[in-house]
């Protein structure tokens, strides 16, 4: 195969409120990433982390913290993964708080115009300032990224240097099971497909997931990016995370989920963010967190659960 990865750390948490989630990168790669990627016949290149400018000036907009922080940060990643991408690099980052992904869908979509994205989260972070009980920007990323909501958008200091690029139709939710009123209003009035863990409960994932790439991909094929947020799991499986909820994603949901993705053959780009390190109640809930990160990434690119035979194209015989 030897397609190319590129790993890019995110150690970036100023879309919320609490510390922490920075280490999330060094979490994810103390797992084992790199080995589990290397296993799978990548040619992995580690880009490192990403260093993020601290600003001096950034004072609240509205009740919207580290506006300006935020938007320099995304630019810089949505730089980063959009020089991976037209390097021909499948780019997976590692986050960092789930702010990051403006800028990793953004760069994605200077490369690929066209893509779809799946978002896998207990939360639809698609408030606006206007609609944000919290204020927190790793709330409100989908909405900074749809056409759709441009008019609704007030001008945040930070993102002058981009547009909204994304239409309401090339984006589908899965797991959610926590979202605002404002959040909810969004959801219905553009239409937008979601599958809340209610309707994991009616459907089942393999029904969820015939539908979501249905909806996505049945008029043209085209790059899938996938944005997975770890509290997208039940807390017993992802607890080191900043805002867990009851009655998430069992594991072998979550594997499905990106099993399928992977076997489009269209995954072009991956977040995997909101692991925090410091917020484990003990070594074993952040090691559980960590390791369920790798597993949903390895997975995602192509890891089975029925085995694989790769350095293998025959059974070997004794001599
Ligand atoms: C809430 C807000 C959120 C993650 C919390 C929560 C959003 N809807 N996202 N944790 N990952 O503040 O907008
Ligand atoms: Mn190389
Ligand atoms: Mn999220
Ligand atoms: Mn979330």
């Amino acid at each position: 195969l030897s397609v190319q990865l590129l790993v890019l750390g995110a150690p970036f948490s100023k879309g919320q409120k609490r510390r922490g989630v920075e280490h999330g990168p060094k979490a994810i790669r103390d797992a084992g990433l790199v080995e589990r990627l290397s296993q799978l016949d990548y040619h992995v290149h580690d880009f490192g982390d990403l260093s993020f400018q601290h600003l001096e000036m950034d004072g609240h907009f509205m009740h919207v913290p580290f506006p300006r922080t935020v938007g320099r940060a995304s630019q810089l990643v949505s730089g980063a993964v959009s020089s991976a991408v037209g390097a021909g690099h499948i780019s997976l980052m590692l986050g960092g708080d789930h702010s990051l992904a403006i800028g990793s869908v953004e760069g994605h979509a200077q490369q690929c115009p066209d893509l779809c994205l799946v978002w896998v989260d207990a939360h639809a972070d698609i408030n606006t300032p206007l609609t944000s009980p919290s204020g927190n920007l790793h709330g409100q990323s989908v909405a900074f990224m749809l056409k759709e909501l441009q008019e609704k958008m007030p001008d945040v200091p930070g993102f002058s240097w981009m547009k909204p690029f994304l239409s309401a139709t090339d984006l589908v939710y899965i797991g959610l099971r926590d979202v605002d009123p404002g959040e909810h209003i969004i959801l219905k009035n553009l239409g937008i497909q979601y599958f809340s863990m209610r309707d994991i409960d009616r459907l089942g994932i393999h029904r969820v997931m015939e539908v979501t790439l249905d909806h996505l991909l049945a008029r043209k094929q085209r790059p899938i990016h996938l944005s997975f947020d770890i509290d997208a799991f039940d807390p017993c499986l992802a607890p080191a995370t900043g805002t867990p909820v009851n009655g998430g994603l069992t594991y072998r949901e979550g594997i499905y989920i990106t099993e399928e993705i992977h076997n489009t053959g269209l995954l072009s780009a991956m977040d995997l963010v909101e692991v925090n390190p410091i917020l484990g109640t003990s070594r074993e809930a952040v090691q559980a967190t960590a390791g369920l990160a790798v597993d949903v990434i390895a997975s995602s690119l192509g890891q089975t659960r029925e085995g694989a035979h790769m350095a293998y194209r025959e059974i070997p015989t004794p001599k």
